[in-house]
């Protein structure tokens, strides 16, 4: 471990919170949390680096975000290594989620050269009429373990051109990766020259460092990762100072199986997206929907996949699922098993694996679960590889039970049907942020806008022009003539 951090400067024991890996429960590190006063005074560092970065030009500011793309690309492996050491998704998955912050480190700067404004034909002669984009403030990132790293690349990248500096809370139980990434950062801003102190920086703490943060009228914008009660408990406090919250919380992603999909793609969609992260990721397949002249062969074929999946250390090659976080996990994943047997589900896996092995941490087989119809149970985010299965006969109705939850993040159907794809993803269709047709849920590109709709909380993230929502708009008018004529036609005289 120590060897590992040592490349990105960092050492492991500074505090007195510890860190544990969930590959095997050991303590890996442990960190200082700031204090009231760090805090304070973090944030007013962020907002004494945002009056100079706010002029420096966008494309300068595009600069830095190149380093540190070219720093991230170096170091891909030794960051995504660790994300999987402290967070214990697959290596695969680990460096994939280090590919991510490389590529909105690349779009943003593009973006950088295209933070365009628009021009609006005016109303009245001798005047010209625009909108421009103005840095909003200091940006501040709350983000979740299941991402540790690349949520705040997205943030950060987009941030920095923007203008803004950024103030990061990452999660309590990933703080290495994202001292790590923090490090990144600064030999990047070292190789920039020029970038001011306090444009990027970290906030370890708990859940009160997160409500400083949300509490601040000094930072406009908080971009927030978590469940919905995080996220219901932090929007009020942002809005109750008019900021800015950027929101992206629970999902209860879904998938139709229609009868003429074909079954061999949606059995590897349904795969990598239901446990895939060990079923911890936001965009997780929760619940499947699949059309009764295809039901019986899906699940059975499911069925025999999961019981060859290879769960256990997910540093080793082949490996496809690793660890629940921590114990709380599985003790969530645990309890809504047991809800759904008395609501009539029937379970297939969903026991803990490799004890003998890892007696400190939380291997499990991740569960099917075929229900009788969506209960409450299945209504709920549970963060856990569980798969809710259920039957359907017609496209209406799945798409209504599709539709029913209070969560809005990510969606797809499996159809070889125009018909069946189009009306999943019309306006009477699918009501999430993200629809796919014959992909899974999970692992969403960058360049579309990241996030969802109802419980989701709303925001959107990374690509697309998500960008204008860490900026402030400002409609400016100019009068090149001699008279001051009045809008609407009103004469005032
Ligand atoms: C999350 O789980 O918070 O679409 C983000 C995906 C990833 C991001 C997930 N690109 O699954």
């Amino acid at each position: 471990m120590n060897p590992l951090l040592s490349q990105f400067g960092i050492t492991a024991e500074t505090g007195e919170h510890p860190v544990h890996s969930p590959i095997d429960g050991a303590q890996i590190g442990s960190v200082a949390y700031d204090s009231a006063a760090a805090i304070e005074s973090k944030i007013a560092a962020t907002t004494d680096a945002f009056r100079i970065w706010r002029e420096v030009p966008a494309p300068r500011r595009g600069e830095l975000v190149r380093l540190l793309g070219e720093e991230l690309r170096t170091h891909k492996q030794a960051l995504g290594r660790l994300v999987t050491i402290e967070n214990g998704k697959i290596l695969q998955e680990g460096l994939g989620e280090v590919q991510e912050m490389i590529d909105i480190c690349d779009f943003a700067v593009g973006l950088s050269r295209q933070l365009y404004g628009l021009t609006i034909a005016s109303e009245r002669p001798g005047h010209r009429m625009m909108e421009q984009w103005h840095p909003a403030g200091p940006v501040a990132v709350i983000s979740a373990f299941n991402f540790p790293v690349a949520v705040w690349a997205w943030n950060a990248a987009l941030a920095l051109v923007c203008g803004n500096p950024v103030i990061w809370k990452p999660s309590e139980k990933t703080p290495l990766a994202a001292l790590a990434t923090q490090s990144l950062f600064e030999r990047a801003a070292k190789i920039f020259h020029g970038a001011p102190a306090g444009l990027s920086q970290i906030l370890l703490g708990a859940r009160d460092t997160g409500e400083a943060l949300a509490r601040d009228p000094r930072i406009p914008v908080v971009s927030a990762t978590g469940s919905t009660a995080m996220g219901r408990a932090l929007a009020p406090v942002v809005a109750a100072r008019f900021g800015r919250a950027i929101l992206e919380l629970g999902g209860n992603n879904a998938m139709i199986v229609c009868p003429s999909a074909k079954l061999d793609l949606a059995l590897r969609a349904i795969l990598f997206a239901a446990v895939g992260t060990a079923g911890q990721r936001c965009t997780t397949l929760r619940r499947l929907f699949v059309h009764d002249s295809v039901h019986d062969r899906l699940v059975e074929a499911l069925k025999s996949a999961y019981a060859n999946l290879s769960i256990g250390d997910p540093l080793a090659d082949g490996t496809l699922v690793g660890p629940l976080i921590d114990a709380h996990a599985f003790g969530q994943m645990q309890s809504a098993l047991a809800a759904a047997r008395e609501e009539g589900g029937q379970i297939a896996g969903g026991g803990r694996a490799l004890t003998e092995q890892f007696p400190r941490a939380h291997y499990v087989k991740p569960a099917i679960v075929e229900m009788p119809g969506q209960t409450a149970i299945v209504r709920r985010e549970t963060f856990a590889p569980i798969l809710y299965v259920m039957r359907t006969h017609d496209f209406d109705d799945a798409l209504a039970r599709h539709n029913e939850v209070a969560q809005g993040l990510s969606s797809c159907i499996f159809t070889q049907d125009m018909q069946e794809a189009e009306r999943f993803l019309a306006a009477s269709g699918s009501d999430c942020g993200i629809a796919n047709v014959n992909i899974g849920p999970s692992g969403a590109e960058i360049g579309g806008a990241f996030g969802g709709e109802k419980e989701t909380g709303g925001g959107r993230e990374s690509g697309s022009d998500s960008w204008k929502a860490y900026m402030r708009r400002q409609t400016a008018t100019i009068n090149y003539s001699d008279a001051l004529p009045l809008a609407q036609g009103i004469t005032f005289a």
